[in-house]
């Protein structure tokens, strides 16, 4: 990744250090649960995102940091949630063992459900900060409840779980494939730009622009995880790799093939630079995009 995301990422990876309740008192086991995920690295690329449009639109590192760390705290309740037993049943993530792992299904289950709802609290609090502001900033919580909830994230595993615990028609799998990727994975990424926008009042066409950019690149980076599954390794992922095949789940790769499903992550990633440019001026959306492309992990 270039310069300018390290150095958003280091502002974020900071600030996520400070955005939870110290592990003290009787809940103190929640409370280092809740940390050992949030603060166990990974590429944070939603928070990066935030900061990324919040300043292409005018917006401040410091009004816009909650969000950064509100979209990162539902992110790593997703992981955690998506590695129990009942779910994928993972025992790696981000290189160390999952939350289940250490601190027992209950605890990951409350860390999860305290992640989520602390994003919320702290999102309303800085809005409070911002009573001039108070429309931009209900638009952009708006975007991340969105983007989490019964119709984006959570609504995209839904229909995962379903169909990998049920199995899917198969003259389904292809619309099927694409509503889990848009919504599981999309939603999140294209949430945490337009959050980000909204706290600028973008135009009809800027808003558009972030949507657009969003929903490409985040396919493209679900298809690029695909893809990673079933060529890298448990080491370079930091996770287990190749468990989709094992279990038959339904993927691009699955579904398309490795060459088709590389065609589809350069065409993606060509569609998210394009739907960008008007408001791309410095062109880091566009390396973004380029660098996801060939990511290693
Ligand atoms: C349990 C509600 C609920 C949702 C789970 C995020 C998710 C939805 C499941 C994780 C499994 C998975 C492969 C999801 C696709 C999105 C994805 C590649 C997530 C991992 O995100 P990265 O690569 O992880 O940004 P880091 O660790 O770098 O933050």
């Amino acid at each position: 990744m270039n310069a300018r995301y390290e150095a958003l990422r280091t502002q974020a990876e900071e600030a996520l250090h400070h955005c939870l309740p110290e592990s003290k008192g009787y809940a103190k086991v929640l409370l280092a649960s809740a940390r050992y995920s949030l603060l166990a690295g990974g590429k944070r690329l939603r928070p990066v995102l935030v900061l990324a449009a919040a300043n292409a639109m005018g917006v401040s590192v410091q009004e816009a940091m909650p969000y950064a760390c509100a979209i990162e705290m539902i992110h790593t309740y997703s992981l955690i949630h998506d590695d129990l037993p009942a779910m994928d049943n993972d025992t790696l993530r981000r290189g160390r063992p999952t939350n289940h792992v250490v601190y027992g299904e209950a605890m990951a289950i409350l860390a999860g459900d305290g992640l989520l709802t602390h994003a919320f609290a702290h999102l309303a609090a800085q809005a409070l900060r911002y009573p001039m502001r108070a429309q931009a900033h209900l638009r952009a919580i708006r975007a991340v409840a969105d983007a989490a909830g019964l119709e984006g994230m959570v609504a995209g595993q839904s229909v995962d779980v379903y169909c990998e615990k049920r199995g899917c028609a198969p003259d389904e799998s292809k619309g099927q494939l694409d509503y889990i990727h848009q919504n599981k994975t999309a939603a999140m990424i294209r949430g945490a730009l337009l959050a980000g926008a909204e706290l600028g009042d973008p135009s009809e066409a800027t808003r558009r622009a972030f949507s657009d950019y969003g929903e490409a690149l985040g396919v493209a980076f679900q298809v690029a995880d695909d893809i990673l599954d079933a060529t890298s390794t448990t080491e370079i992922m930091g996770k287990t790799v190749g468990k989709d095949a094992a279990v038959g789940k339904l993927t691009y790769v699955a579904l398309y093939g490795l060459e088709e499903s590389k065609a589809r992550l350069e065409q993606l990633t060509q569609q998210a630079i394009r739907a960008i440019a008007p408001v791309d001026t410095d062109k880091f959306f566009a390396e973004l995009a380029q660098d996801l492309l060939i990511r290693k992990n």
